[in-house]
């Protein structure tokens, strides 16, 4: 099973704390006498192929992947969301230049834990920044405004 860049996602509990097997446990368990623990492994590979991101009203919806293209990605929130529009975003190693397109009425920023550098859109218009990505990290990005990141504005950037 393989997951292309473009917005593929099943579902996925959102457990990513836990891991693939313990959550096959709980599942298995809880399910004990109704289903084997191989058929629980089927049904969770299967529903894993995604991830469900939570939201701040407490829905989860598909989770959104995409890969940067020759160092550079576009990542935007739309217009009457306090979020962003990529919540994994596959990089190479090296400079990524984001361009921020911030469509909402009020100002947001992207900016990455751990890096210099910040993209800073007031309500309605377009920021840029380059960021340097370490090879093999994992990274996350978030809006640093008010609580917004605590509210679900973050995200992951996967470096290989
Ligand atoms: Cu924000």
């Amino acid at each position: 099973m393989t997951i292309n860049d473009k917005q593929v996602v099943v579902s996925r509990l959102p457990t990513s704390s836990l891991s693939f097997d313990g959550v096959v446990s709980m599942f298995a368990q809880s399910h004990s006498h109704f289903i084997s623990r191989s058929i629980a492994i089927v049904f969770l590979a299967f529903v894993s192929a995604g991830t469900l991101v939570a939201c701040g009203g407490g829905e989860a919806r598909k989770e959104v992947v995409t890969s940067a293209q020759n160092g550079a990605i576009t990542i935007k929130t739309p217009a009457g969301q306090t979020r962003f529009d990529i919540d994994r975003i596959n990089a190479a190693a090296g400079p990524l230049t984001v361009t921020y397109v911030n469509e909402s009425t009020s100002a947001h920023n992207f900016m990455i834990h751990d890096l210099d550098g910040v993209a800073s859109s007031d309500a309605q218009s377009t920021s840029e920044a380059t960021f340097t990505l370490e090879v093999g990290k994992t990274y996350q990005f978030f809006c640093a405004l008010f609580s917004h990141e605590a509210q679900g504005m973050k995200g992951t950037i996967v470096v290989s």
